[in-house]
């Protein structure tokens, strides 16, 4: 069972090479949080980044809700992401057919190939989807999450959605290397998925628009999943960013130990 191993065990064995690199990256920072920077200004989103950058393994945008977004913004969190060794993720739940995610991953303005190593897409067209992404996506090393799950009440992907989206990610696991997921899902021939994790923090519970945040040890250790996804816990409410981030990195990592004891 690949939730019993260490990132480390799973990076040598992991046939993907951004999730092998991506493994390595968590073992050696010790960090499984990833920070949810939804944030709308350009100055913002890179001085949280700057932040925060020692104790993630993750940086997940939302670039789209950026009001002065322009290319020296890409520049500087690439930057970032080698001073601080950290990837990124841009969080655009890709949900059309392939020809047309081909165009808003690789064209437009935010050309989201060139710079983002993961990035995420849910499976209501059916497979077309992953195939069109992954043209774009496998020359430039890139891989993919399926949203498997939603941490929102109410969520329609669950049941016979979920089972499906599994199947369609052992079919590409060349480019597919985990999900958006609540909970581990049984492995199979060998699969080595990786489970992230939103909806978590340790002070509230809700948001009163849906949003669910569970604790990061319920997230790591009782529900097996791989990375926190953490959002206005880290900075909402005026809070130390860098504090907070500092708490969640060791709450995620301690719950990991436990589960690979
Ligand atoms: O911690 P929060 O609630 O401030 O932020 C959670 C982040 C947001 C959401 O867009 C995202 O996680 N998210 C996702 C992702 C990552 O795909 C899926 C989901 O089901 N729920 C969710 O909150 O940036």
């Amino acid at each position: 069972m690949s939730a019993s191993k260490s990132y480390l065990e799973r990076s040598k064995l992991h046939s993907n090479p951004t999730a092998k690199a991506f493994l390595e990256l968590m073992e050696r920072k010790k960090s499984n949080l990833s920070v949810a920077a939804d944030l709308t200004s350009k100055h913002a989103l890179i001085e949280l980044a700057d932040k925060v950058g020692p104790y993630i393994c993750l940086l997940k945008t939302h670039i789209d809700v950026v009001d002065d977004f322009d290319q020296d913004l890409v520049d500087q969190l690439t930057a970032l992401a080698k001073k601080h060794d950290f990837m990124i993720f841009e969080d655009r739940k890709f949900a059309d057919i392939g020809n047309t995610v081909k165009l808003q991953y690789s064209s437009g303005v935010y050309k989201i190939a060139s710079w983002s190593d993961i990035t995420n897409a849910h499976t209501v067209p059916g497979e077309g989807i992953i195939q069109g992404l992954r043209e774009v996506g496998l020359p430039l090393n890139r891989c993919l999450l399926l949203l498997a799950e939603m941490s929102s009440a109410g969520t329609l992907a669950k049941g016979d959605y979920t089972t499906t989206t599994v199947e369609l990610a052992r079919k590409y696991k060349d480019f597919v290397v985990g999900f958006i997921a609540m909970q581990r899902y049984e492995d199979r021939d060998g699969d080595d998925f990786i489970y992230m994790t939103p909806g978590v923090g340790l002070d509230q519970t809700s948001d009163g628009l849906g949003q669910q945040w569970k604790h990061p040890r319920e997230v790591i250790y009782d529900r097996g999943c791989d990375v926190i996804i953490v959002g206005r816990g880290i900075y909402g409410n005026g809070r130390d960013a860098a504090k907070e981030a500092k708490r969640y990195q060791e709450a995620g990592w301690n719950a990991y130990l436990e589960r690979i004891k």
